[in-house]
C-alpha cells in the first residue's frame, strides 16, 4: 500500500485509518479518497480484521473537502473528483464489515458526509459537525442531502444544508446524528470497546445485518421484508448460527469462528 495522506494500522482486529493531514484539518482531496480506498480494499481483504474505524485528530476529524483545491475547478474538473469520491465513498459505505467514525473536533461538509458512510459515529465531546457548503456557494456533494435525511428528521437535515450552520456534538447526539459522545481522552477506549462488542458477535449476521438495514433503505418496506427474510434464512447455513443457538441452549456463551 501506498498511502500518502492516512496513517493506518491493525491491532487485535481493529483497523485504524487516521486521516493525516493537520495542517489543513485534514480537507479532503483526491489523494485522500484514493488512500481511503486502498484501506477499504485492504479491510474488505484481510479476513484477520473485524472492524474499521477511521479517524482524524484532535482538532479535527475533516474540516471537509480542499477548498484552496477545488476553489477555481470547472464542471468537468469537479465531476471528476466526485466521481472519484463517491466511488470511493460508496465502497465504504458497503464494505461487509462494521465501520466506525471516531470523531474529534471538526467534521465538516465532506469531512461530515465520509463519517455518515460509516455504520457508527463515536464522538469526543469537543465534535462539532456541520454541512457548511450553502456558506461557499454550492451544495453537499458527498452524500449530504441525501444521507443526512435517511438519518435524521428532514427539517434538521434541511435547515443543516441550507442555512450550513455548526452543531455541537451533545445536539448533534441528541438527534441521532453521533451514536455516542465521551470525553476527549476517553474517545479511543469507548471505540475500543464499541468495536469489542461488535467482534463478540458472529461476522457472516453482522454481515448480513448490515445488508437487510442498507438495503431496505432504499425499498419499499415489502421488499425490504422480503430481502430481510432472505438474508434471515441463509444465515442458518452458518456453524455461527448451530453456535449461537447451542450456546443459549446449553447456558454458556457463544464462540463464534466466522463459519
Ligand atoms: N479546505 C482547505 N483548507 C482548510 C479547510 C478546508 N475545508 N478547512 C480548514 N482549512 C485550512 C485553513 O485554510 C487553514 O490553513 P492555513 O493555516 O494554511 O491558512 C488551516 O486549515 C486551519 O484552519 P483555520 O485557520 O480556518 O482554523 P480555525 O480553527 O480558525 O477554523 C474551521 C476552523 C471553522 C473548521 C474553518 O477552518 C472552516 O470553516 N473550514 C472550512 C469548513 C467548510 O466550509 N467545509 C466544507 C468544504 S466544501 C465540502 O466539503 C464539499 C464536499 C464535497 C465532497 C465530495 C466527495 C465525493
Amino acid at each position: 500500500m501506498d498511502l500518502k495522506t492516512v496513517l493506518y494500522n491493525k491491532k487485535d482486529g481493529i483497523a485504524w485509518a487516521q486521516l493525516n493531514r493537520p495542517d489543513k484539518l485534514n480537507a479532503l482531496n483526491s489523494k485522500v479518497f484514493a488512500d481511503i480506498g486502498q484501506v477499504v480494499d485492504d479491510v474488505a481483504a484481510d479476513d484477520g480484521v473485524r472492524v474499521l474505524v477511521i479517524t482524524g485528530n484532535e482538532k479535527a476529524f475533516a474540516a471537509g473537502a480542499d477548498i484552496g483545491e477545488m476553489s477555481t475547478a470547472g464542471i468537468a474538473d469537479t465531476l471528476k473528483f466526485t466521481d472519484a469520491g463517491t466511488q470511493v465513498t460508496e465502497r465504504l459505505a458497503d464494505l461487509g464489515k462494521p465501520t466506525i467514525a471516531a470523531i474529534s473536533g471538526y467534521a465538516l461538509g465532506g469531512g461530515l458526509e465520509l463519517a455518515l458512510c460509516c455504520d457508527f459515529r463515536i464522538a469526543a465531546d469537543t465534535a462539532v459537525v456541520g454541512l457548511p457548503e450553502i456558506t461557499l456557494g454550492i451544495i453537499p456533494g458527498g452524500g449530504g442531502t441525501q444521507r443526512l435525511p435517511r438519518l435524521i428528521n428532514y427539517s434538521i437535515a434541511a435547515e443543516m444544508v441550507m442555512l450550513g450552520g455548526l452543531m455541537k456534538a451533545d445536539r448533534a447526539h441528541q438527534l441521532g446524528i453521533l451514536n455516542r459522545v465521551v470525553a476527549q481522552e476517553a474517545l479511543k477506549t469507548e471505540v475500543v470497546k464499541f468495536a469489542e462488542q461488535l467482534m463478540a458477535r458472529a461476522p457472516i449476521a453482522l454481515r448480513a445485518a448490515k445488508t437487510a438495514l442498507r438495503k431496505g433503505l432504499n425499498v419499499s418496506l415489502k421488499d425490504g421484508i422480503c430481502i430481510e427474510q432472505d438474508l434471515f434464512a441463509m444465515l442458518f447455513g452458518t456453524a455461527d448460527q448451530k453456535e449461537g443457538m447451542a450456546a443459549f441452549l446449553e447456558k454458556r456463551k457463544p464462540k463464534f469462528t466466522g463459519k
